[in-house]
């Protein structure tokens, strides 16, 4: 699909694009459309019955495409959380990976253990976690003293967690270690105002997340998680400066969660449906395509064809997932002990 050039305006001033080329504008875009189409597939098959579990990140998109641009493949670690289909997607996993895990198939990179949308991958820098709220933070943490410990220089940890896991010890002491070591770590929030069923009034006194950083000494940025380009340039900047020595910061990314928090659960039951479609108006998914509309980086029928494109690399991935075998009973402790063993046998 070809690019085109931005249509010269006289009177128009150009958007801030933060030095990304037309190339880069338009694979953020093709990174959120993959996110909301293969997480739609994703609560499709569970109410076909044809996997236990699905999450959702409708309304994450621009967040994670965005930090996904900033992270640095083969440089960078990332630590990510549940929630974070569109940063692996970004990253380099791919729609096939993610649906093995889906169908928990034995190709999985788990051999199909592992909770659905937990991924990891050493190919790509990519950390396995826990579905334990905040646990995955000493873990990023104790990886930025890994990479400091070995002088291991220019290199840097980005981990994400949603605003509940800030209630968490393990985040306060996260961030305290690493401002006392100036590690370089970017804590990045995705605020989306919910922790399942609890609000963000009944979760702190305070919306504002970036300003616990001044407690602990860092730099605390905030910025419109809905916009893709602003959420690209705070996390690049604030790798950039764990990179180059300046150690940790906190940005928060003001979002919202469009659809229940799981296939398992029921949103009706903790917050209206005028709520939801109110902050709809503030999709961050057609909002950048507009904008690449209106500065002609796309034209309507680029648009279309990338979609097209989408979906028959998720259909085409889809069956291919789904055609593969269950893991063998035979396997089941491969890669869990020493030598195959089993425990209780001694
Ligand atoms: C330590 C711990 N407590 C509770 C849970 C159950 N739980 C799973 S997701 C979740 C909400 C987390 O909310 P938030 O951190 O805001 O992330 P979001 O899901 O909104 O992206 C909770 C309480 C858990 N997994 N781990
Ligand atoms: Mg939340």
């Amino acid at each position: 699909m070809a690019t085109k050039q931005r249509a010269a305006s006289k009177t128009r001033v150009p958007f801030e694009r933060y030095g990304l080329t037309d190339g880069q504008l338009v694979a953020i875009f093709r990174t959120m459309l993959l996110q909301r189409m293969l997480e739609n597939r994703g609560f499709q098959l569970n109410r076909q019955g044809k996997i236990p579990f699905a999450s959702a990140s409708e309304g994450h998109e621009a967040v994670q495409a965005g930090a996904a641009m900033a992270f640095e493949r083969g440089k960078d670690i990332l630590v990510p959380y549940y929630r974070d289909l569109g940063l692996a997607l970004g990253i380099g996993v791919t729609p096939y990976e993610v649906l093995l895990s889906l169908f928990a198939r034995a190709a999985d990179h788990s051999a199909g253990r592992q909770f659905p949308h937990h991924y990891a991958s050493r190919r790509l820098g990519l950390h396995t976690i826990s579905s334990v709220i905040a646990a995955q933070l000493p873990h990023a943490v104790g990886a930025a003293y890994a990479l400091k410990q070995s002088g291991d220089g220019g290199r840097a940890v980005l981990t994400t967690f949603g605003d509940g896991a800030t209630s968490e010890g393990e985040w306060h002491e996260s961030l305290n270690f690493a401002a006392v070591h100036r590690l370089p770590v970017v804590f990045l929030c995705e605020n989306n105002e919910w922790a399942i069923s609890t609000p963000l009034d009944k979760q702190m006194g305070q919306p504002d997340i970036y300003k616990r950083a001044e407690g602990y000494g860092i730099p605390g940025i905030v910025v419109d998680g809905m916009d893709a380009l602003t959420c690209y340039s705070a996390v690049r900047d604030a790798l950039a400066r764990a990179r180059s020595g300046g150690g940790p910061s906190l940005v928060e990314a003001k979002c919202y969660r469009f659809l229940a928090h799981t296939t398992d659960d029921d949103d009706r039951a903790y917050r209206s449906r005028e709520e939801v479609a109110n902050r709809r108006k503030d999709d961050p998914v057609p909002r950048f395509e507009q904008l690449l509309l209106e500065y002609s980086i796309l034209e309507g029928q680029d648009v279309e064809a990338l979609k097209r494109g989408v979906l028959e690399e998720i259909n085409e991935a889809t069956d291919r997932a789904e055609a593969m075998p269950y893991p063998s009973p035979s396997h089941l402790y491969d890669g869990v002990c020493a030598d195959r063993g089993e425990p209780w046998l001694g």
